[in-house]
């Protein structure tokens, strides 16, 4: 629910505001004030002079980020207080609060690490009850000739009883095109959520994944007929991230319901952890209001059933029953 009807140069800004570029933030908004035609420019240039005060800032250029900051309140006057989503008050309030501490003496590398905040952050929900979740499944891999995440995604309604909004993607199990879809497809829908699954078909239970970590170590081949082995997803990024998803009340809700589940340390170092991985860091690097987490799905009794694995989970009609659970507490929680 963010920032859906901004023009191009302000969403771009804004990333990069997220990012503490502030100077390349500054100059997208001052492409913005100069390419719009209407009122709104002169809010452009409001987010022009943040972003050119919190770079001063990074600069220890308290008294010149003291300038912007002030000129920002002027642009902002002539607006109402909420403009194009943001709420105007708020964003002016941050910027008091920024004069404030450079008029306390406060350092200036502590006034941004103390005082950051997305400009994002600012931004009202348009609909507070209201929820989009992304939901994915994969393709077929190995042998099989199905995967009941797929299907899976794929059976599930578009609209949970008019609050929640489904949207769906099927991943490919190639170690580029499956990331590279996940990520286009949250810049695409800005969903609250993303609930990705796949299937790990030695398991017995739904598995509710707790950790992405920072490793491509396939056991197998992908679609494609690669294999990779020991190397990081992101290089230099961080070891692992945890869920973001209330994993803990999503088990709790699905034992009351009689479906087998248990919380999962490892997620593997195939397909599904570097989705996991790829977009919780997305969401991290980039500050993005989205919860995300994985799902490893058991062998099906109707699909697929790996020879190992005779204690197969029923079929398809009980994920949907489990994946409706997992959707309702995920809302709950929001
Ligand atoms: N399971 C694989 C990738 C695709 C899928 O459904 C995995 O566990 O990594």
């Amino acid at each position: 629910m963010f920032s859906q009807n901004l023009p191009r140069s302000v969403r771009k800004g804004l990333r990069l505001f997220n990012q503490k570029d502030f100077y390349r933030a500054h100059e997208c908004f001052e492409d913005a004030w100069q390419q719009t035609p209407d009122d709104s420019r002169e809010f452009f240039r409001a987010l022009l002079q943040i972003s050119a005060g919190y770079f001063r800032l990074t600069q220890y250029r308290p008294d010149a980020a003291k300038k912007f900051f002030s000129r920002t309140l002027v642009w902002l006057k002539p607006f109402p207080n909420h403009h194009l989503g943001f709420d105007v008050v708020a964003i002016r309030h941050h910027v008091k609060e920024l004069i404030d501490a450079i008029n306390l003496g406060l350092a200036a590398e502590v006034i941004v690490k103390s005082k950051f905040q997305p400009l994002q952050s600012f931004m009202i929900k348009d609909d507070e009850d209201k929820m989009k979740i992304l939901i994915s499944g994969f393709e077929p891999f190995r042998n099989f000739s199905q995967n009941i995440s797929k299907d899976l995604v794929q059976a599930l309604p578009d609209q949970f009883g008019g609050q929640i909004t489904l949207t769906k993607t099927i991943l490919p199990v190639d170690n580029v095109k499956g990331p590279a879809r996940i990520v286009e497809a949250i810049y695409q829908y800005q969903p609250d959520a993303v609930l990705s699954f796949g299937i790990a078909a030695n398991r017995k239970k739904i598995n509710l994944e707790r950790i992405a970590i920072n490793l491509k170590d396939y056991r197998i081949p992908d679609n494609t007929g690669v294999q990779i082995s020991d190397q990081p997803i992101i290089p230099n990024g961080p070891a692992a991230y945890f869920t973001t998803l209330p994993i803990r009340k999503m088990l709790n809700s699905l034992s009351a319901s009689g479906i087998p589940a248990s919380i999962s340390l490892s997620a593997g170092a195939y397909l599904c952890n570097q989705v996991f991985y790829t977009v919780m860091h997305e969401i991290n690097h980039n500050y993005l209001p989205i919860k995300a987490g994985f799902i490893h799905l058991p062998a099906s009794s109707e699909t697929d059933p790996p020879k190992e694995n005779s204690n197969t989970f029923a079929g398809l009609e009980q994920f949907i029953f489990a994946a409706n659970i997992l959707i309702n507490t995920l809302f709950d929680e929001n």
